[in-house]
C-alpha cells in the first residue's frame, strides 16, 4: 500500500486518531523527514480547515523527548519508574514465558488485557489485538468507561445509535447542547451552531457548570447533577398540556405515547423545580422554545450518562424529539452518537471465532481495583495498551493497590513512560498514529478515513497491530488471522453488505479519496431497529429487563455524611490524559481548579485561589478553589485529568466510584460525594 513515509518533504492528507467526536481530517506539513506542522484539512467538509489548539500543538508530542524509544525491563520496586532498556526479542520472550507459565498452571482467564481508544484507528482499537486475545482465551474486558450507560438508554428509544447527520444541522434554529462541554469536546458542532445563529438560531446550554460552553449559550440554564430525566419528563407535560406535541408523527411512528401522555401528568413544573433546581417558569418556558422551534437538535453529552442514572436519563431525553415530530425535519432530532451509520463488519476484524466455543469470563474496566486485589481466581497478569488506568479508572487508590502487586505481571504498550506505565515489568513503545496505516470511523460525523503511515516509526516503537502478531508468533498460534496485514484487515472489516449505509466506502474508495459519506437516507418511513420498528416511548424490552417502561426520573445512589456532589470531568486543552504531560498544554490549562459556590465557599471558609482538599471514604486530592456563580450550590466540579506532578496530589479519581451505572455496566464518575476544606 502507498505509504508516505518515504516522501521527505510535502503537505499529505491524515486523520485525527484522539477519542473526540470530530475525527478530523488533518493535512501534515513534512520536512526533511518530520513533521513540522499540523493542519485541519480544507477539503474535509466537517473540518473546514479547522482544528482544535491541542492537535495543531501536536509536532512536540510526537517529538516529545520522553517518548519511549524501546522496550524496558523493570529493574526497581514497582511504581517507582526503575527501568533497563531491553530488545524486543528479550522483552517478547519475557512475556512469551511469564504466559506459558501462568496458562499452564493457572488457565489463560489470569491474564486480562486492559484496553481503549487512545487512539481510536479501528485496527489500533480493535483489530489484531482482539484476535489475538481471543486466540488465547485471556479474560476478557467489558469496555465499558466510556459511552455503554447512554448507548443502552439510547438504544431504548430509538433501536441504535442513530442520530441527525451533523452536516444539516446548519438549517436548524435551535441547539440545545445538553450535558455536553462542546467548546471543548465537539468544536465543530459549535461551528455549524455559531454559523446558524447568525441566520438567527439559538443556542441553549444545560449544564452542572458554567463552562466554556455554557459561556457562549443565549441561554444558560443550571442543573442539579443526575436530574435531567426530571427536567425532560416536566418538559413533556408542557408540550402535551398546551398542545405542542406533534401527533400525527406520534401516531405514525411511535408507540406509548398514550401512555407516556398519562405518564407525564406526574411531573408538573413545581414539581420538576423542586427535583432540578430549575425554576418553574424556566420549566415552561424552554417546553415552549423547543416546543415551536423547528428545526431544534439536542446534542447528548456523555456528561450526562456518567451518573448512577445515567442510562434513563439519555433513555428519556432521547423521547423528546419524538414527541416534536422533528425527527421529519432536516436538521431537527437528536445526537448522542451516530455509530450505526457507519457500522462495518467487527465479526470479520475481530474475528470472535478464535474463541473456539470458550466463553472466557468479563471483567468490567470500571472495576480494575476490585479485579485486581478481589476476584478469585485471581488476574495474575495485565496487558495495558492504549489507556492510562491508574489516572483514568474510578477508585484510583484501589487501582494503584493492585497495580503494586508482586505477583502481578503487568505489560504496557504506550507512547510515554505514563502513570499506568511505571508499575509495569515490561514497557514496550508504541507508535504514533502517523506512523501506522489504519481506518477510522466518526461516532458522530458521517465519513470513514483512510490514514497511511506519514513518517518513520520513532524509535522501536512498533503498533497495536505490530505487537500481537509478534505476540501470536512467539506463543505459536499460527492461525491465518494472526498474520494478516493491516490492508487486508481494512478490507475484510469493511466488506460489510450489511449496513447499507456503507456501500461504496472500501479499502479502494478510501484509498482515492481518503474520506467517504455514509449513504445515509432519511430515517423514516424506514424501520427503526427497536422491536417495534419504531421509537419506543413506551418499551417492553426494558420492562423486561426490570427497568420501568416509560422513561422516569431515578435519583441518584450515594446519599449520606458528605455534602457535595463532585463533577470531575475533562478538560479543554488535555484528551483525558493525553497532553497532560506536554509543557505548552499544561501552560494553557495553568492548574487544576475545583469550582466552588460562593455560599458553600463562605461557609467553609475558602477563598480564590486557596488550596482545597476533597476528600471521602475512598480518598482524597488537593485542587485550587475557584470561587462563583459557575455551579449551584451543594454542587463541585474540577476539569482535567492531571498527571501525577512533584508530589502534588491531583488524582481526582482516588474520589470517583466504582459502581456501576444503571444500564451497560457504565460508569458513575459524576455521582460521588465529598467534603471540602480550606488547607492550611
Ligand atoms: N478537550 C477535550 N475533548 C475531549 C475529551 C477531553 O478530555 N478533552 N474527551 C473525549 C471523550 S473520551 C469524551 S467521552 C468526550 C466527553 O465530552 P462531553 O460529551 O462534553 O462530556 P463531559 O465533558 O464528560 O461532560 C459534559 C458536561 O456535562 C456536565 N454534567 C455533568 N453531570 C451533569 C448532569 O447531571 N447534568 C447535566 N446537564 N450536565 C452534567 C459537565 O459539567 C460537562 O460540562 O469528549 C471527548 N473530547
Ligand atoms: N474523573 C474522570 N475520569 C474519567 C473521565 C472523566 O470525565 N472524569 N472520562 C472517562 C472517559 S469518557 C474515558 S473515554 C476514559 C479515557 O481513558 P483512556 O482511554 O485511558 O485515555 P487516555 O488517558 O487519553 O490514555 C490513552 C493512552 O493511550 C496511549 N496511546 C495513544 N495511541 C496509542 C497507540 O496507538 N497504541 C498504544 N498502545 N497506546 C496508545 C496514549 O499515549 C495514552 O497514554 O477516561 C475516563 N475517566
Ligand atoms: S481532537 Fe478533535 S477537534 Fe482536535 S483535531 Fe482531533 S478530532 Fe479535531
Ligand atoms: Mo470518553
Amino acid at each position: 500500500m502507498e505509504s508516505y513515509v518515504h516522501q521527505k518533504d510535502g503537505i499529505f492528507k491524515s486523520v485525527c486518531s484522539l477519542d473526540c467526536p470530530d475525527q478530523c481530517g488533518l493535512l501534515v506539513h513534512k520536512k526533511d523527514g518530520k513533521i513540522v506542522k499540523i493542519q485541519g484539512d480544507p477539503d474535509h467538509p466537517v473540518t473546514q480547515g479547522n482544528i482544535c489548539n491541542k492537535v495543531r500543538n501536536m509536532t512536540e508530542r510526537i517529538y516529545d523527548p520522553k517518548r519511549l524509544k524501546t522496550p524496558l525491563k523493570r529493574t526497581g520496586p514497582k511504581g517507582s519508574a526503575t527501568f533497563e532498556p531491553v530488545s524486543w526479542d528479550e522483552a517478547i520472550e519475557t512475556i512469551r514465558t511469564r504466559w506459558t507459565e501462568l496458562i499452564e498452571k493457572e488457565g489463560p482467564e489470569s491474564i486480562l488485557p486492559y484496553s481503549f481508544y487512545g487512539n481510536m484507528g479501528n485496527l489500533t482499537a480493535e483489530g489484531m489485538d482482539r484476535r489475538f486475545f481471543h486466540r488465547l482465551g485471556s479474560s476478557r474486558l467489558e469496555r465499558a468507561i466510556c459511552t455503554p450507560a447512554g448507548s443502552v438508554g439510547y438504544q431504548y428509544t430509538m433501536g441504535g445509535s442513530i442520530g441527525t447527520d451533523p452536516e444539516d444541522t446548519t438549517e436548524t434554529k435551535l441547539f440545545v447542547f445538553w450535558g455536553i462541554n462542546a467548546v471543548s469536546t465537539n468544536m465543530h458542532q459549535i461551528t455549524i451552531a455559531q454559523k446558524a445563529r447568525k441566520n438567527g438560531a439559538k443556542i441553549i446550554v444545560i449544564d452542572v457548570h458554567k463552562n466554556q460552553t455554557g459561556r457562549m449559550a443565549d441561554w444558560f440554564i443550571p442543573i442539579l447533577p443526575g436530574t435531567d430525566s426530571a427536567l425532560a419528563l416536566g418538559i413533556m407535560h408542557v408540550l402535551f398540556a398546551e398542545g405542542m406535541a406533534d401527533e400525527t408523527f406520534l401516531k405514525e411512528y411511535t408507540v406509548g405515547h398514550e401512555e407516556l401522555r398519562r405518564h407525564v401528568l406526574q411531573y408538573d413544573p413545581d414539581t420538576v423545580a423542586a427535583i432540578t433546581g430549575v425554576p418553574r417558569e424556566d420549566i415552561v418556558e424552554l417546553a415552549r422554545l423547543y416546543g415551536r422551534t423547528s428545526p431544534s437538535l439536542i446534542r447528548i453529552g456523555n456528561g450526562l450518562q456518567h451518573h448512577d442514572n445515567g442510562g434513563m436519563i439519555v433513555r428519556t431525553i432521547a423521547c423528546l424529539p419524538a414527541i416534536t415530530g422533528q425527527w421529519t425535519v432536516k436538521g431537527g432530532g437528536a445526537i448522542k452518537g451516530n455509530t450505526a451509520f457507519l457500522a462495518y463488519n467487527t465479526k470479520a476484524l475481530q474475528r470472535p471465532d478464535l474463541l473456539n466455543g470458550r466463553t472466557p469470563r468479563v471483567i468490567n474496566m470500571n472495576q480494575l481495583g476490585k479485579a485486581l486485589l478481589e476476584i478469585d481466581p485471581p488476574i495474575r497478569s495485565l496487558f495495558v495498551y492504549s489507556s492510562n488506568p491508574a489516572v483514568v479508572a474510578p477508585e484510583a487508590n484501589k487501582v494503584r493497590k493492585g497495580l503494586e502487586r508482586e505477583d502481578l505481571f503487568t505489560v504496557v504498550h504506550d507512547l510515554f513512560l505514563t502513570e499506568t506505565a511505571r508499575y509495569a515489568d515490561i514497557v514496550l513503545p508504541a507508535s504514533s498514529a502517523f506512523e501506522n496505516t489504519d481506518f477510522y470511523t466518526s461516532y458522530w460525523h458521517h465519513y470513514t478515513q483512510l490514514q497511511r503511515p506519514v513518517i518513520e516509526k520513532y524509535g522501536e516503537s512498533k503498533s497495536n497491530s505490530e505487537v500481537f502478531r509478534l505476540l501470536a508468533e512467539a506463543m505459536g498460534f499460527d492461525d491465518e488471522p494472526l498474520k494478516d496485514s493491516d490492508e487486508e484487515m481494512i478490507r475484510q472489516a469493511l466488506d460489510y453488505p450489511a449496513n447499507p449505509w456503507l456501500d461504496g466506502i472500501d479499502f479502494d474508495s478510501l484509498s482515492e479519496k481518503h474520506f467517504v459519506k455514509a449513504k445515509r437516507k432519511a430515517i423514516f418511513p424506514e424501520r427503526l431497529p427497536t422491536p417495534s420498528g419504531k421509537i419506543e416511548l413506551y418499551s417492553k424490552k426494558m420492562e423486561q429487563a426490570g427497568y420501568p417502561a416509560l422513561p422516569t426520573h431515578t435519583p441518584l445512589l450515594e446519599t449520606g455524611e458528605y455534602p457535595f456532589l463532585f463533577v470531575p470531568g475533562p478538560n479543554h486543552n488535555f484528551l483525558n490524559t493525553t497532553f497532560s504531560n506536554n509543557e505548552k498544554h499544561i501552560k494553557l490549562e495553568k492548574e487544576p481548579k475545583l469550582h466552588i459556590n460562593t455560599k458553600d465557599a463562605e461557609e467553609k471558609g475558602i477563598e480564590n485561589g486557596d488550596s482545597v482538599k476533597i476528600r471521602n471514604d475512598r480518598g482524597e486530592c488537593v485542587l485550587t478553589a475557584a470561587v462563583g456563580e459557575n455551579v449551584l450550590p451543594g454542587v463541585v466540579v474540577s476539569q482535567g485529568l492531571w498527571a501525577d506532578k512533584d508530589g502534588k496530589n491531583y488524582l481526582v479519581n482516588a474520589l470517583t466510584p466504582d459502581r456501576l451505572a444503571d444500564m451497560g455496566g457504565g460508569a458513575t464518575f459524576f455521582s460521588g460525594r465529598v467534603q471540602i476544606e480550606k488547607m492550611d
